[in-house]
């Protein structure tokens, strides 16, 4: 049998442009990504799931490349009304993204979860990726801050990630259960690798892996678990994970990552610039690649994502991933 079938954890852009890159090179139907939905709100009324959008849109080839979220040519007419009534606008929901959070919402209230919903909007975007949300039950991440304890929305684009943050709640996380088809990808026979995208470790991966028994899944996978850093010389690529990792007193460094996703990794890929970081790395019994880690181009996340996969293929024999 071909071991030919991967796994990846995502949230956010740097989550959404990695799997982009691996199903580049993944036939189609072998990759299963599992999104982060502790993001997700209700906004205006409307239910909104960030990270599963940024993940579909750019695996549609329909995201919004100066932002990395919403879509491409949107225009903005729905915000300008509503500004002119005195509605809220801090969050910004373009026209044609806005159909997504109308139609999605609906189909919630008509009771069909959140999986089948994205299921078919993929299929309707001509996307052959799995995307599967982590659960179908709500979990929320709180960010708590030494102004307070908020949403990750309020935190993240309303105060932009000013508040100094000293932890993370998920909400939720004790009773949702981790999706059915998450647990079966990852112990598929045929599984090649387990790929922790370069997403924040503590509010993109951290919600997936608090899941009952996801991170214990993710661990026991017959495959090997490789993370690829989302810090790059001392700084996060996209976002507040470096700035959050000195407000918790680490050190931003790819080894703050290992050690974030400690006893779950066999591997882990940094980027040349951090090639300092690679003997205290190998130290903790992880193997590292080293590479370019940032992703420019379509171009730059193909040639990532054949990288990673034969990273993973070094693995097979050497008693890894059971
Ligand atoms: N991020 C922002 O910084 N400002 C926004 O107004 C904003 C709107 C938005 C609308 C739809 C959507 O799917 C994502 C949006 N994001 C926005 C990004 C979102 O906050 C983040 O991608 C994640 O939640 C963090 O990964």
């Amino acid at each position: 049998m071909a071991v030919d079938s991967y796994v990846a954890l995502a949230g956010g852009v740097g989550g959404a442009k990695m799997a982009h890159g691996l199903a580049a090179t993944i036939s189609p139907g072998k990759l299963t990504v599992i999104v982060n939905t502790a993001d997700d709100f209700e906004h205006l009324g409307l239910h909104v799931s960030p990270d599963l959008d940024t993940v579909m849109y750019t695996l549609a080839g329909l995201q919004n490349a100066e932002t990395g979220w919403g879509l491409v040519d949107e225009s903005w007419k729905f915000l300008d009304a509503l500004e002119r009534l005195g509605g809220e606008t801090w969050f910004r929901l373009g026209d044609r993204d806005l159909a997504t959070h109308v139609e999605r919402t609906r189909r919630l209230r008509a009771g069909q979860n959140l999986s089948a919903i994205t299921e078919e909007f993929c299929a309707s975007l001509g996307v052959t990726v799995r995307v599967l949300p982590m659960t179908d039950d709500p979990v929320r991440t709180m960010v708590l801050t030494y102004g307070g304890t908020m949403t990750f929305q309020e935190y993240f684009v309303r105060q932009q990630c000013r508040p100094a943050v000293h932890g993370f709640r998920f909400d939720g996380s004790d009773v949702a259960q981790f999706h059915p088809s998450a647990v079966d990808a990852l112990q598929a026979e045929d599984l090649a690798a387990v790929v922790i995208c370069p997403s924040n470790p503590y509010v993109s991966i951290a919600p997936i892996l608090a899941l009952d028994g996801a991170r214990e899944w993710v661990r026991t996978s017959p495959a090997p678990v490789i993370a690829v850093s989302p810090i790059v010389g001392g700084a996060a690529l996209k976002g507040p994970a470096a700035k959050m990792m000195i407000e918790l007193g680490e050190n931003p460094s790819g080894e703050t990552v290992a050690s974030v996703y400690d006893g779950l990794l066999d591997g882990i890929v940094l980027d040349h610039v951090d090639a300092a970081e690679v003997e205290s790395i190998e130290a903790r019994g992880l193997r590292v690649l080293l590479t370019n880690t940032v992703m420019h181009s379509s171009a730059d996340r193909a040639r990532l994502g054949t990288e990673i996969r034969a990273f993973a293929a070094e693995f097979a024999g050497a008693g890894v991933g059971s």
